[in-house]
């Protein structure tokens, strides 16, 4: 059974966040990294990464077309496998970055999970822009399965990866049922005393047969 956990890798010491890569690629999807590891590591930190496991840049692009280029072009030059985008800057700078690669991952933010996380997310218009720009997934929050199955119903079979498990208070077998596909895990991992174990744990619980 493939893993479907997805380790958001938000610790800031570069040499420590790539002792915990290695030690937990081997049961996770994939691993995202947001902008405290690239901004103390560099971008290449990116590359050095994608050598052991699949790299999402979780660098949330939410710029004009030309600007959410720029930044795909450095994404996907440094190795990463996909990137995430907000929708609201509208369906032409979602574009721009499917223009860079066709073959890279886009996932976009439809809502997000901390509290009052969806005050000013449209997720019935979101949901339409990344089918409409042919994305690869949507990212939607475990905190409220409750938008998850919304999320689900309007994406048809979009991939939908989830944060909020663990730290923030999301269940991941609540998250399984609602809908999502993967799950997104940071703190619950990376801050634990044996982070690969815990990467399996969460693997086991959120198991989906192939
Ligand atoms: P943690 O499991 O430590 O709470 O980390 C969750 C990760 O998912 C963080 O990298 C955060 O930036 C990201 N994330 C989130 O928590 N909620 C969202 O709505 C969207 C996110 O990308």
């Amino acid at each position: 059974m493939a893993s479907r956990v997805v380790l958001a890798l938000d610790e800031t010491d570069p040499a420590r966040a790539l002792d915990v890569a290695r030690e937990v690629a081997p049961f996770v999807a994939k691993i995202k990294i947001n902008y405290p590891l690239v901004l103390t590591a560099g971008i290449n930190i990116v590359t050095e990464i994608s050598k052991l496991c699949p790299v999402i840049c979780d660098f949330k692009v939410a710029d004009i077309p030309n600007t959410n280029r720029l930044i795909s072009e450095a994404v996907f030059n440094a190795g990463a496998s996909g990137i995430i985008a907000h929708a609201f800057p509208g369906s032409e700078s979602l574009k721009a970055i499917k223009d860079v690669d066709n073959s890279k991952d886009l996932y976009v933010v439809i809502t997000m999970s901390h509290p009052k996380g969806g005050e000013f997310f449209d997720i019935e218009r979101f949901c339409s822009i990344a089918l409409e720009i042919g994305a690869t997934g949507v990212v939607a929050p475990a905190t409220r399965p409750e938008d998850i199955a919304k999320v689900r119903e309007l994406v048809g079979n979009l991939e939908i990866i989830s944060p909020g498990v663990g730290a923030q208070g999301g269940n991941s077998q609540e998250t399984l049922r609602a809908g999502a596909d993967f799950i997104i895990v940071g703190r619950g991992i990376y801050l634990s005393d044996n982070p690969s174990e815990a990467a399996e744990k969460y693997s086991l619980e959120f198991g989906i047969d192939d």
